[in-house]
């Protein structure tokens, strides 16, 4: 049987009604024959509405017991039918033209496909900070337990071989904090150096122009909690 290589684009939203319908329209106007689903945690907006409207599929996750962005992420994974899949976020900080490019290291033959931030907005000195201790943390962790330390660890922005990766979270159900947010960071602790052809395109993550962010302090524990699993 011929492989599907048909691919699936997982939209995580938390209350997203200024973006959601522009991303969907403007992904089926690049790729037509493109599958999306919208993992929605229970916006208190009209991101489902307009998101059927747009012709994604919806996993209303509104009485789900563990919301949150690797959750959804991981449910909708659980429920595509393509041999590929793209996650990205649904506020355009990750550019819909760069789906093609991960889409084509897949068909490649590579597992799993890291968007890697090139550049990144201005973030003040706090929020860099963060980001870079996080970041050194998680790659030394990676590195020590013998899994592979990809580029860009903590993007958001990164595409698979659906069957590998689910493969790979049957294998491994307690690396992931489903409360949290680095789910690429999750996956990549299930998998062993070596044993998995990674490749990466990269990208520059924009600023938010519209809606708001939803991340928290909190959601650097849940990452520390993350590190340590
Ligand atoms: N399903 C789900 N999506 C979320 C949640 N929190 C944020 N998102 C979505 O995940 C993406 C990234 O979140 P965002 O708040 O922009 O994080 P930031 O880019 O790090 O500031 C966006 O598409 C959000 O709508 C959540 O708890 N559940
Ligand atoms: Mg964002």
């Amino acid at each position: 049987m011929r492989e599907n290589t048909g691919f699936t684009v997982i939209l995580p939203t938390l209350n997203e009604e200024k973006n959601i319908g522009e991303l969907i329209a403007e992904i089926l106007r690049l790729y037509p024959g493109a599958k999306v689903i919208v993992a929605d945690d229970g916006s208190r907006d009209a991101t489902v509405k307009i998101a059927r409207k747009g012709g994604a599929r919806v996993l209303d996750r509104k009485n789900a017991e563990v919301k949150g962005i690797t959750a959804s992420v991981l449910d909708a994974l659980d429920k595509l039918d393509t041999g590929y899949f793209i996650v990205m976020d649904s506020d355009f900080q990750h550019p819909p033209e760069k789906i093609g490019e991960i889409l084509a290291e897949l068909r490649k033959g590579n597992d799993l496909v890291v968007g890697w931030r090139e550049r990144v907005p201005n973030w003040g000195l706090h929020r860099r900070i963060i980001s870079i201790g996080a970041e050194l943390l998680g790659k030394k962790r990676l590195f020590l337990f013998g899994n592979p330390v990809p580029r860009d660890i903590m993007s958001g922005f990164f595409g698979g071989r659906t069957e590998f990766v689910r493969e790979s979270v049957r294998k491994n159900p307690k690396r992931f904090v489903g409360k949290g947010y680095k789910v690429l960071f999750d996956l990549v602790k299930g998998m062993k150096r070596g044993e998995v052809k990674i490749s990466g395109v990269p990208y520059v993550f924009r600023l938010r122009e519209r809606g708001t962010s939803k991340i928290s302090m909190k959601h650097i524990l849940f990452y520390l909690e993350s590190v340590l699993k």
